[in-house]
C-alpha cells in the first residue's frame, strides 16, 4: 500500500503521526527526517514548512497535502513536482478562525484592553460604548475563512463588508472586489481583518498607504487584525501608524519571521496584541481524518477536493 510521508517543521509531528497511524493502521507512515523508508514508496506527502527540494526526491509522489489552509509554504519550493497540491478546508479550522476574529473584533469594540488596564489600577470607570451597528468592519479575503468570519460578525450586528479578487455575494455583507474596489472598501472600514493568502499580489499590502485610508472617526478608532500571513504586513509601518494615532491598536497572529524575534518592538507595544500563529491551529484530531478521506477518494478514482490553483497561488 502506498506510504504517507509526514514532513513538518515548526510544529510537533507526533500528534499527527499518532492520529494517522490510529486511523489508517494498514498504511506505512514515514516521518521526515527520522524514518524515511524507501522514497519510492511514498505516494502522499503531508507537509507543513517541509524542507525545499524534499518533494522532488519522491519519484512516485501523487499528491501533496498542506496541513493547513495556506499553501504558500509549499508553492515556495522552486523544485515543486507537478502533482496536485491540496489544502485543508474543514469546519474545525473554519470555526477556530471565526472564534479568533470575533474575539479580537469584540476586544477592540468593547475596549477590553482599556478595562484590563483599569482593573490593574482598581479603577471603576465606564467609557462610551458605540453600538455594533455603527461600527464598520472590513474583511479582506472572502474565501472559506473570510466568508465565515464576515457572516458571524454581521450576525453580531456590525456593518460588515468584504473584499476579494472576484465578485461575491453574501447575506448582510457589502462586497467589493479587485483593485478598483479596494479604495472604497478601505475608506469605509474601521476594523480591518486580513484573511488573504500570501501571494506576490498580496505581499506587503498592509502598509502605511492602506492604513492611512482607514476610517477613524468612530469611538474606538481604527484597528488592524492580521490572521493571514506575516508577509502581508509591514511591521515598521504598523508601529509608526500606532505612534501617529492612525491605528488605535492591532492584533497580529502572523509575522514574516516566526517565532517573532525577541528584539521586535511589537512585543512590548502596549496597543499590540500578539498571538503565536494560532488563530486557527490545525488540530490533528480533527484534520488527519480529512486528509485520509481525500486519499481514499483519490484511490477510488474520485477527484481530489480543494486542489490549489498554482497559477493563482492559492
Ligand atoms: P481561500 O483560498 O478560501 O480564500 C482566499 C480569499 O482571498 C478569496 O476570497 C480570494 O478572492 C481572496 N484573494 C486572494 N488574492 C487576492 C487579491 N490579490 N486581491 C483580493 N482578494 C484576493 O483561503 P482561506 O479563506 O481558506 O484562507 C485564507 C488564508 O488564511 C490562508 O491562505 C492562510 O494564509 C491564512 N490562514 C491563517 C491561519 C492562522 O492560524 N493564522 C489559519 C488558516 C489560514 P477570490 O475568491 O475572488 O479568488
Ligand atoms: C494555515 C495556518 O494556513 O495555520 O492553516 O496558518
Amino acid at each position: 500500500m502506498p506510504a504517507i510521508l509526514l514532513a513538518v517543521t515548526g510544529l510537533d509531528p507526533q500528534p499527527w503521526e499518532q492520529r494517522l497511524r490510529a486511523l489508517a493502521p494498514q498504511r506505512d507512515i514515514y516521518l521526515w527526517p527520522q524514518r524515511l523508508g524507501d522514497p519510492a514508496d511514498v505516494a502522499y506527502a503531508c507537509a507543513w514548512n517541509a524542507p525545499r527540494g524534499l518533494f522532488a526526491r519522491l519519484p512516485r509522489l501523487e499528491t501533496i497535502f498542506s496541513l493547513g489552509a495556506g499553501v504558500d509554504h509549499i508553492l515556495a519550493d522552486p523544485q515543486l513536482p507537478d502533482v496536485p497540491v491540496v489544502r485543508i478546508v474543514d469546519p474545525d479550522l473554519t470555526m477556530r478562525m471565526t472564534e479568533y476574529v470575533v474575539l479580537h473584533v469584540l476586544m477592540h469594540h468593547r475596549r477590553q484592553r482599556l478595562y484590563d488596564a483599569q482593573q490593574r489600577e482598581r479603577m471603576w470607570r465606564e467609557h462610551e460604548q458605540a453600538p455594533a451597528n455603527t461600527v464598520a468592519v472590513g474583511v479582506m479575503g472572502l474565501g472559506v475563512l473570510g466568508r465565515a468570519a464576515a457572516v458571524a460578525l454581521a450576525r453580531l450586528g456590525f456593518r460588515v463588508a468584504g473584499w476579494s479578487r472576484t465578485p461575491k455575494a453574501l447575506p448582510d455583507v457589502e462586497t467589493f472586489h479587485g483593485d478598483d474596489g479596494l479604495d472604497a472598501f478601505i475608506r469605509r472600514t474601521e476594523i480591518l481583518v486580513c484573511l488573504l493568502p500570501a501571494t506576490p499580489a498580496t505581499q506587503g499590502m498592509l502598509d502605511r498607504k492602506l492604513i492611512c485610508k482607514l476610517k477613524r472617526d468612530g469611538a474606538a478608532g481604527a484597528y488592524l487584525i492580521n490572521a493571514a500571513r506575516g508577509t502581508l504586513q509591514v511591521d515598521a509601518d504598523i508601529l509608526a501608524a500606532l505612534e501617529e494615532g492612525l491605528l488605535a491598536g492591532a492584533t497580529l497572529d502572523v509575522f514574516a519571521c516566526e517565532p517573532l524575534p525577541a528584539a521586535s518592538p511589537l512585543w512590548r507595544h502596549p496597543r499590540v496584541t500578539i498571538t503565536p500563529h494560532n488563530a486557527a491551529a490545525s488540530d490533528p484530531h480533527a484534520l488527519a481524518a480529512n486528509v485520509l478521506r481525500q486519499i481514499e477518494r483519490f484511490e477510488q478514482g474520485l477527484p481530489l477536493e480543494h486542489v490549489v490553483d498554482r497559477a493563482r497561488g492559492y
